[in-house]
């Protein structure tokens, strides 16, 4: 016998259009998103910041531990050193580490090792996944549940007008150090966010999608 306790569900979201009406709404806001590299340094308030992190928090996770950190930078001191450190990984990335085939598959990003984004972006979102609770207990379906609120958060974000970056520069520890945060929260996406920049360009390439009956399929 289950020992959990039930409420009505309280104030549940319904929409004023039929689903197939909503979705296209929604598919028609998502669809125009990109990965912006290019941000201009127009100011976004903390209380933006603060309500794509609500939503973020939103997400379901294991067990609802909500297992994630959400590190909001704007200091340009602790930005410069962000990408000062970035950098250094990134021209390691791209000089040694990266082999040939995961180089030719950047190329069409025109990605390389400078990082101008994390000094003019007025966000940094260091999303830090944590492998105990605060309080020392278990997580489950860690990298799901940090992946689905880090999810909430572009789409948040793209809803308010907001360009965003899922930048992983690698590997990733530096952020946990110059952030000073403690041993149980392991870095797991940074996310400049920002408008982008009035001349910004995006990736040729990038946004063609493979078509829908290629990805979904229906049994
Ligand atoms: N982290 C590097 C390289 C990079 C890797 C992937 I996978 C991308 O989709 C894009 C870039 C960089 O940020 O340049």
């Amino acid at each position: 016998m289950t020992t959990a306790a039930f409420v009505p569900y309280p104030d549940r979201y319904v929409p004023d259009q039929p689903p197939e009406v909503a979705a296209a709404a929604f598919h028609e806001v998502m669809r125009r998103r990109r990965s912006v590299r290019m941000f201009s340094d127009r100011p976004v308030s903390r209380e933006t910041i603060e309500w794509l992190v609500r939503s973020a928090h939103s997400a379901p996770s294991g067990a609802n531990k909500q297992p994630w950190r959400f590190v909001c930078v704007q200091d340009p001191f602790i930005k410069g050193r962000i990408r000062e450190a970035a950098e250094a990984e990134e021209r390691e990335f791209y000089a040694r580490r990266a082999n040939e085939e995961w180089l030719r598959d950047l190329a069409p990003l025109g990605t390389d090792e400078t990082k101008e984004f994390l000094t003019i972006a007025p966000w940094l979102v260091v999303v830090f996944q944590l492998t105990h609770t605060d309080d020392g207990g278990q997580v489950y379906y860690l990298k799901e549940s940090v992946g689905l609120a880090c999810g909430l958060f572009l789409a948040a974000a793209q809803h308010a007008g907001l360009a965003t970056l899922t930048h992983t520069p690698s590997p990733m520890a530096f952020l946990g150090d110059i952030l000073g945060r403690p041993k149980h929260e392991r870095p797991f996406l940074l996310i400049p966010v920002g408008y982008p920049a009035d001349d910004c360009l995006v990736p040729a390439k990038a946004l063609l999608r493979r078509p829908l009956d290629e990805v979904m399929v229906v049994v």
